[in-house]
């Protein structure tokens, strides 16, 4: 499967870090400096907003998985934004085809405050082309000086031997183990026998590797599954039989032919729970090509307490068409048992609504609101999160770049900002535009055939 038909997730992010400004060392009247007089090295403390080098002024990501990198096409490309000003962070060694930012995540993996940034190439390591890639995550650590690349994550990291694995087609962030770090979790769609999921902790030094054969998971695994495909965690409650912090994982090829899957499991108390379009608890038909779970995302949208799961259904429709020929959908479940399926107002036969998901506090008024993505329609649906009310509809983003800019393809909500990435602007160079207060402005954008925008965060 190739990057532009990857499924993609929007990601969790949390703290950040902020500039301490560190007084100049006194000097006495008279003395003699003996040596120069270093600074002492600034560091990052915990901030409001993502922070990479701890400027306390808020950076973000835009991946282009097809750009043009160590002469190498299509080896991918970051652009890293700090503030106004853009580094690029690029794979190295560059590998045509790999696909470097096809998929990002944002954490404090070594828990010093500074925000880290995981940059996924699922291609990497093709054997032919258009083969699917075993994929590596190349992890990049934040500091005053800004991120720099710290360590690769790959399949061998769990144990497994390099194959059509597509390791970091997803990614989520968040401090599973509570040990003040944030882990990893890698989706690993392709992994032999349906997909799997990496969980990496401890400063990522720990991995663990869990499928649905996992004997607390247990269910029946087939080949094209894509167990893995997309990641949301979130303190799910009467959802996941637990207080405590969950994952849901996406495999929107499972069931009949491709309706699709999502399964919360809960790592620590070792319990899983699936669910599908039908099953108990979700109105629908599990139909063919439908892609339950292909994004997903994780926010408390009624503010009780406790985490409800949003979940992409792009292909859904009356037909069985396979791929771009859906208008879409989006379930929303809460922790209390209730559930919605959200459509857009006016739908278009190709919106594929519910592509991209990413949960937030948009408006400010402290309850969590989602951004879904129809990237075929070229809009970005709000649906804004109310006390005690869950989910309304809230505005509809039109795409500034034309219909066929795949604005929505990717979506992150930081702070009051949306981030929303179109790949297909400017002859698939691609653009990432920031909606504030209603204003929509490009932030960045590639040349053509980067697809940057791909993911963003
Ligand atoms: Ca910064
Ligand atoms: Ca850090
Ligand atoms: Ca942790
Ligand atoms: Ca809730």
């Amino acid at each position: 499967m190739s990057i532009a038909r990857l499924s993609l997730i929007a990601v969790v992010l949390l703290p950040t870090c902020a500039a301490a400004t560190v007084p100049a060392p006194a000097r006495r009247p008279g003395a003699r400096v003996a040596a120069p007089v270093l600074e002492p090295a600034r560091r990052c403390h915990a901030g409001a907003a993502p922070d990479f080098d701890g400027d306390d002024v808020r950076d973000l990501a835009v991946g282009a998985p097809y750009a043009t990198s160590g002469r190498r096409r299509r080896a991918g490309a970051v652009a890293v934004r700090y503030g106004g000003r853009t580094a690029w962070l690029r794979p190295s060694p560059a590998q045509a085809g790999a696909g470097f930012g096809g998929t990002l995540a944002i954490g404090d993996f070594d828990g010093d405050h500074c925000d880290d940034l995981a940059v996924a190439a699922s291609d990497q390591g093709r054997t032919r082309p258009g083969a699917d890639g075993t994929g590596s995550v190349a992890v990049y650590f934040g500091s005053p000086g800004g991120l720099s690349p710290r360590m690769t994550l790959t399949v061998r990291s769990l144990g497994r031997t390099p194959a059509s694995d597509r390791f970091g087609t997803a990614l989520a962030a968040a401090d599973l183990d509570r040990d003040g770090r944030d882990d990893l979790v890698v989706g690993v769609p392709g992994l032999a026998g349906g997909g799997g999921v990496g969980l990496f902790t401890r400063g990522l030094r720990t991995a663990r590797l869990i499928t649905q054969r996992t004997s607390w998971v247990r269910q029946p695994a087939g080949p094209t599954d894509g167990f893995g495909t997309a990641l949301a965690v979130g303190a799910f409650g009467a959802f996941g039989r637990g207080r405590r912090t969950q994952i849901a994982v996406g495999a929107p090829g499972d069931g009949v032919e491709a309706s699709g899957a999502v399964t919360v499991i809960d790592p620590v108390a070792h319990r899983s729970r699936s669910i599908t379009e039908g099953g108990p608890g979700v109105r629908g038909v599990p139909e063919r090509y439908d892609e339950f779970g292909a994004a997903l995302a994780a926010g408390d949208f009624d503010h009780d307490g406790t985490d409800d799961l949003a979940i992409g259904v792009p292909g859904e429709d009356d037909t069985a068409l396979p791929d771009n020929y859906a208008r879409g959908a989006v379930y929303a479940l809460y922790g209390s048992g209730d559930e919605e399926v959200w459509g857009l107002r006016r739908p278009g036969p190709a919106d594929r609504l519910g592509s991209a998901l990413a949960a937030g506090d948009l408006t400010g008024d402290g309850t969590a609101d989602l951004a879904v993505g129809a990237p075929g329609g070229g809009v970005v649906q709000i649906l804004d999160g109310r006390r005690r009310r869950g989910l309304g509809r809230g505005a509809l983003i039109a795409s500034p770049a034309g219909r066929t800019a795949q604005f929505g393809w990717s979506v992150a909500i930081r702070g009051r900002d949306l981030l929303i990435g179109a790949p297909g602007a400017g002859n698939f160079g691609g653009t990432a535009f920031l909606v504030r207060d209603s204003r929509t402005t490009a932030v960045q954008a590639g040349t053509a055939g980067d697809l940057l925008g791909y993911a963003v965060s």
